[in-house]
């Protein structure tokens, strides 16, 4: 007899953590022979819903390899986590973190990023945090390239625009993986690799181009390369270090239509599917249809090498993991949004959003893990999810944020219930556990920790470390595996 049983809440060994990047924590941008990055040289912004992101020129970057301070550019101090990584790891371990999702800074390794060898400070300063991390028995969860690459080879080859580009990464990946064999269990390719087609913060390549087509062709020739590039990292890790598993990494962003007409169903659809085409690729290891279509409609030509469609088939990635803020609607009529970007796209009436805009919507998690997992059937990661807001510290040290406990516990209870439909998820790591600078607009003040960092947006403060009530909370949480919430 069929007796249809369920999972009825997160399985046992899920993993329970915090994500972080390495140029909006480490800081010590020219410390132990660490070249300059990509996220180094683009400054902040005082228009709070502004992307600085991508105001990025050849000659803005000359200005900024001038200035050898850090006052315009707050990614080169972060919160220091290079000299507190003892502090800040101890308090990550105090909450029960089971996982640690960091970035390893290429330029740490490769300063130039055309290096034939590594730099061995760079290498020894990520042994010095896997090693605190395995004393509390908390997984690394590497991601390989975070927002960031050496400046040099956008100087020299205009970043991943360059085929060339492929072999320099593969030669920092193979280091990688031979030297934190067996300590590493899991990796990411590339971090939100769709947001390549909004530009230099993840492609390291400057708009070079006159129209709008030639800079989006520039854009997609330049993702191909970081596809064929994850696939080959994907190849290495399999040999070299059979144990562990890596994956894709897509900034997910469910896009529902206004109304029930059936046009604005299926332009919601298209929209979806050019979302979720990333990791299409990825994961089955080829280039869609519908893209197929999209790249014929727009005249856009990839130029690709003989074996990459069978490297792209061959190499396809172990576990899909994405980030979770937003989510967004569009209608039939709506302009195209060839060039999406964050808090743009439609307002959602049933939907708050946070001060900068995002529109918040814990139920559209678990419809995105359904969808997910019906079209994968890979295991999912929640690799970032949190909410941006303005802390205020009390004249008592205390952090009473509420607002993010309430925020992050509608969206653990939305993950139970996919969890419950039958989803297969590995683990949940929150982004920014302890208070960094913000990626879009270089802010301190756009805080998501559990841990409150004393600095503000000019780069002031003792950089001391406080808890905020939700510190307390979500150790409750992973002490009771996600039941307390
Ligand atoms: C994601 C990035 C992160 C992070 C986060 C929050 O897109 O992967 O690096 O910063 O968003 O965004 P922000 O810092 O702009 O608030």
């Amino acid at each position: 007899m069929y007796k249809p049983t369920y999972p009825k809440t997160f399985p046992k060994d899920f993993l329970w953590g915090g994500a972080t990047a390495a140029n909006q924590v480490e800081g010590a941008w020219n410390e132990a022979g660490k070249g300059l990055t990509t996220a180094e040289v683009v400054k902040k912004t005082t228009d709070r819903k502004h992307m600085s992101m991508d105001d990025v020129t050849i000659s803005s970057i000359q200005t900024a390899l001038d200035d050898q301070t850090d006052t315009m550019y707050p990614k080169r101090r972060g919160v220091d986590f290079y000299h507190h990584y003892k502090e800040d790891i101890k308090l990550f371990a105090e909450m029960g973190f089971k996982v640690y999702r960091f970035s390893i800074a290429w330029s740490r390794l490769f300063p130039k990023g055309d290096e034939l060898k590594p730099n061995s400070d760079g290498l020894a300063f990520y042994d010095r945090v896997i090693d605190e991390l395995r004393r509390y028995h908390i997984q690394p969860l590497v991601t390989l390239s975070h927002y960031e690459m050496p400046i040099g080879l956008t100087l020299k080859q205009n970043g991943w625009a360059s085929r060339a580009t492929i072999a320099d990464f593969n030669r920092f990946t193979e280091v990688v993986f031979k030297h934190f064999k067996g300590r590493v269990p899991y990796y990411l390719t590339f971090n939100e690799i769709n947001t390549g087609t909004w530009g230099f913060h993840a492609t390291g390549a400057v708009d070079t181009e006159n129209s709008a087509h030639d800079q989006m062709q520039l854009r997609y020739q330049a993702l191909h390369h970081q596809f064929i590039a994850s696939a080959l990292a994907t190849k290495q890790l399999h040999a070299i270090d059979p144990d562990a598993k890596i994956g894709s990494m897509l900034a997910r962003m469910q896009t529902y239509p206004a109304t029930p007409n059936p046009a604005d169903v299926q332009a919601a659809q298209v929209e979806d599917d050019k979302n979720l085409f990333f990791t299409d690729v990825q994961a089955r290891g080829e280039y869609p249809e519908f893209m197929n279509r999209f790249f014929a409609e727009n005249d856009i030509q990839l130029q690709m090498a003989p074996d990459d469609q069978t490297i792209l088939a061959k190499y396809p990635v172990d576990f899909i993991s994405f980030s979770y803020y937003m989510t967004t609607v569009t209608q039939a009529d709506a302009p195209e949004q060839v060039n999406g970007n964050m808090a743009t796209g439609g307002r959602n009436p049933y939907l708050e959003e946070s001060d900068w805009g995002w529109q918040i919507d814990p139920v559209g998690l678990r419809v995105t893990l359904n969808e997910m997992w019906d079209r994968y059937r890979k295991p999912l990661f929640v690799v970032e999810n949190g909410l941006g807001a303005l802390d205020q510290l009390t004249t008592d040290q205390q952090v009473h944020d509420t607002y993010r406990i309430d925020y992050l516990r509608k969206h653990i209870a939305q993950m139970k219930a996919a969890v419950q439909d039958g989803v297969q998820l590995m683990g949940y790591t929150m982004w920014g556990p302890i208070d960094l600078i913000s990626f879009s607009t270089s802010e301190m003040s756009k805080r998501y920790g559990f841990i409150y960092v004393d600095q503000d947006d000019a780069g002031k403060g003792s950089l001391k470390r406080y808890k905020k009530d939700s510190f307390y909370w979500y150790q409750k949480v992973i002490k009771s595996n996600g039941e307390d919430l």
